[in-house]
């Protein structure tokens, strides 16, 4: 069965509104960030962006059949202050790529891509009650996003790729046991930049709010290969050989225009 939506020519982002009018939208992500745009605001460092995260929150390791994700437990993390107006809980963090270390980001910094970007996905726990709720609404995510350079192998990142041959194909979930914690992804330098978008897969909801911190992180491009290695069909499935040849070798959307919408940056 091929799926419904892809990276490929014949079902890549160009062709997602068709069946996902949310995808066509004045709110979508991801954008291109013009550093030079960007609206240096001091009500974002009034209370400063702060987060918390539980060693051993990861759950759950999948293969979506668009990528890796991680479940985790939510209980006992907190995401708020900076643009946010409620605490957000963590729900999920997940990745995207790009066929080779030139792209794979799907922000990009003054017209250049990154290698890759990490999503750490929260739903606002103050006002909804489950992050099925809060997908829908305006205020309903907060997403970090953080942009993935290649270098040095990421040491916390390494605790899934070394897992990832057990997830091969789509549909496949295993438990986790490494702790992890989400806080170790996170760049030195926290200062970031903030815009009201979309999930980047469809549907598209235009509910989240964006911060995407400046600083890069390291990654290998051994860890960068191991994700391209993911398969995009079912074990037993044939493969759909398209381009892709049953490879999530690229798994990036290519940024939408920034429209009318506010770019605002942190100072710290
Ligand atoms: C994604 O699927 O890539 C995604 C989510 C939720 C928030 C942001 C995002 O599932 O990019
Ligand atoms: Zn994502």
């Amino acid at each position: 069965m091929s799926l419904d939506w892809g990276y490929a020519q014949n079902n890549g982002p160009a062709t997602w509104v068709e069946k996902y009018p949310q995808a066509g939208g004045t709110r979508q992500s991801p954008v291109d960030i013009d550093p030079s745009k960007a609206l240096p605001d001091a009500a974002l460092d009034a209370e400063p962006l702060s987060w918390r995260y539980v060693d051993g929150c990861a759950r759950a390791l999948a293969n979506t059949g668009y990528g890796w994700k991680v479940d985790v437990d939510g209980a006992g993390s907190l995401l708020k202050g900076g643009p946010l107006d409620a605490e957000y809980t963590l729900e999920q963090f997940h990745c995207h790529w790009g066929c080779n270390s030139d792209e794979g980001s799907e922000h990009t910094v003054g017209g250049r891509a990154y290698a890759g970007e990490l999503h750490l996905v929260h739903w606002n726990s103050t006002k909804y009650s489950s992050f099925g709720e809060a997908a829908s609404q305006p205020d309903g995510l907060a997403v970090l996003g953080i942009l993935l350079q290649s270098g040095e192998a990421n040491e916390e990142l390494e605790k899934i790729v070394k897992r990832l041959s057990e997830v091969q194909h789509r549909g496949e979930k295993i438990k986790i046991s490494d702790p992890i914690n989400p806080v170790k992804f996170l760049p030195e330098e926290t200062a970031y930049w903030t815009y009201l978008g979309s999930l980047t897969t469809p549907p598209c909801n235009e509910s989240v709010i964006w911060i995407l911190f400046k600083q890069a992180i390291e990654v290998s491009d051994e860890q960068l290969a191991a994700f391209r290695q993911l398969r995009c069909y079912a074990a037993g499935e044939e493969c759909p050989c398209d381009e892709l040849r049953g490879f999530v070798s690229l798994n990036y959307r290519p940024p939408l225009p920034l429209g009318e919408r506010q770019l605002r940056e942190s100072r710290v």
